[in-house]
């Protein structure tokens, strides 16, 4: 069965016919992910085990007859329109940055951008923007797959994954890893998917919240935060400062065992950039590995630690982020952390299912007393990832 309910198929249907005055030839959705465990990993090259979450993009798409691009969405304003001869990434701007990226960056995987014919799509979305949960990925891997359909050029999933975080780093700016894009490909319900960011091999981890009582409740702070600038792509050289000064390809080369050697060589800064790494890659082989022999229940203290070593270590939360963990483990969350790439987004929670609504107000009060802003809190389901729908 689809993952996508009816109505937000004739929503985006009937977005795309009052734009484009006729019927998409097909419509197809991808998911918005959380992670669960593994951060700053990816780039380079070690753990990391996301799910994709029960929040969808949906495109509808149809190819033309010339080569005009036409995209619009429904939080987009006016239809963005280009030829598919103008289709490089100094030409992007704004949200069409990412549907126009994936298009260019298909081209960079193979596909003959001369012989194509352009395309329309309108795109819609209740994955939430700026909550950490890669609204951006999901836009990528949906229109990646709807154009491989309609141009027939039978990319794999991992490619395609590689395809939007091309996208994402040369049409978007943000020098993500691959992640998120392969969570909204290869996700699947009730699992997380256990990538291997070095060779790319994926194995799909069941969760068992359901059947262990627990849900995971997604705390947005509301604290918006932009891959594109600051604080990622310094973090992400300070990683490559420590693999080079230390004589490795990447920090997957580094092992517990090696961090007091490396604490000889490094400065304090890159030595506690480099400690998270390490200790975050050891830190998703256990609870891959709890998950699989011992159950969910078990992995809450890997969750907490993973928090402190992203605040104290490699310095990537705020206040917000802190009081949504703290709050949640004392009204009896078993792990807490924050979740993605930092500097705002959101928080993650793994809670007793009955024990959700006081979670959930026992932080709304915590940020209404520290005066910050009202934070959102949802639980988020393990979902399929992205899929052709119609
Ligand atoms: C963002 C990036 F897009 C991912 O590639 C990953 O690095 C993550 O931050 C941090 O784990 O979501």
């Amino acid at each position: 069965m689809s993952p996508l309910h009816q109505a937000a198929l004739s929503a985006v249907q009937a977005g795309f016919e009052s734009r484009f005055n006729h019927a998409p030839a097909g419509i197809w959705s991808a998911p918005g992910r959380v992670n669960l465990i593994g951060e700053h990993t990816d780039y380079n090259g070690g753990f990391v085990l996301p799910f994709a979450i029960d929040r969808r993009t949906v495109v509808a798409l149809s190819t033309r007859t010339d080569r005009t691009v036409r995209v619009a969405s429904s939080f987009g304003g006016e239809a963005v329109e280009m030829s598919l001869d103008e289709l490089f990434p100094e030409n992007f701007a704004g949200w069409s940055a990412y549907p126009l990226g994936v298009a260019w960056a298909l081209g960079q995987f193979g596909a003959d951008l001369t012989a194509m014919p352009g395309f329309e799509a309108y795109i819609d979305s209740d994955v939430p923007i700026g909550a950490g949960l890669s609204s951006s990925a999901a836009i990528e891997s949906a229109v990646a797959l709807a154009l491989n359909d309609v141009w027939g050029l039978g990319l794999d999933r991992a490619t395609l994954a590689k395809v939007g975080q091309l996208a994402e780093n040369r049409a978007v700016g943000a020098p993500t890893g691959i992640m998120d894009q392969s969570a909204s490909l290869l996700g699947q319900a009730d699992s997380a998917v256990f990538l291997d960011c070095r060779s790319l091999e994926a194995e799909v981890i069941e969760l068992g919240f359901d059947p262990a009582g627990l849900e995971l409740l997604i705390i947005d702070t509301k604290v918006s935060h932009d891959h594109a600038t600051g604080g990622y792509a310094a973090r992400r050289t300070s990683c490559e400062t420590g693999a080079r000064l230390l004589g490795v390809p990447s920090l997957r080369e580094v092992h517990v065992d090696d961090l007091p050697r490396a604490a000889d060589v490094l400065d304090d800064e890159t030595f506690r950039r480099v400690r998270h790494i390490v200790t975050e890659n050891q830190r998703v082989l256990d609870t891959v590995r709890a998950l699989r022999v011992l159950g969910p229940g078990t992995i809450g203290p890997l969750l907490d630690a993973s928090h402190l070593s992203m605040r104290d270590d490699f310095e990537i939360s705020v206040p917000q982020l802190d009081l949504a963990v703290t709050t949640a483990r004392g009204a009896g969350a078993i792990g807490a952390r924050m979740t993605g790439g930092g500097f705002g987004g959101s928080a993650i929670a793994l809670v007793p299912r009955d024990l959700i609504p006081a979670v959930a107000v026992a932080v709304q009060a915590a940020f209404a007393l520290d005066g910050y802003a009202t934070p959102d809190t949802f639980v988020v389901r393990a979902a399929g990832g992205a899929a052709r729908e119609a």
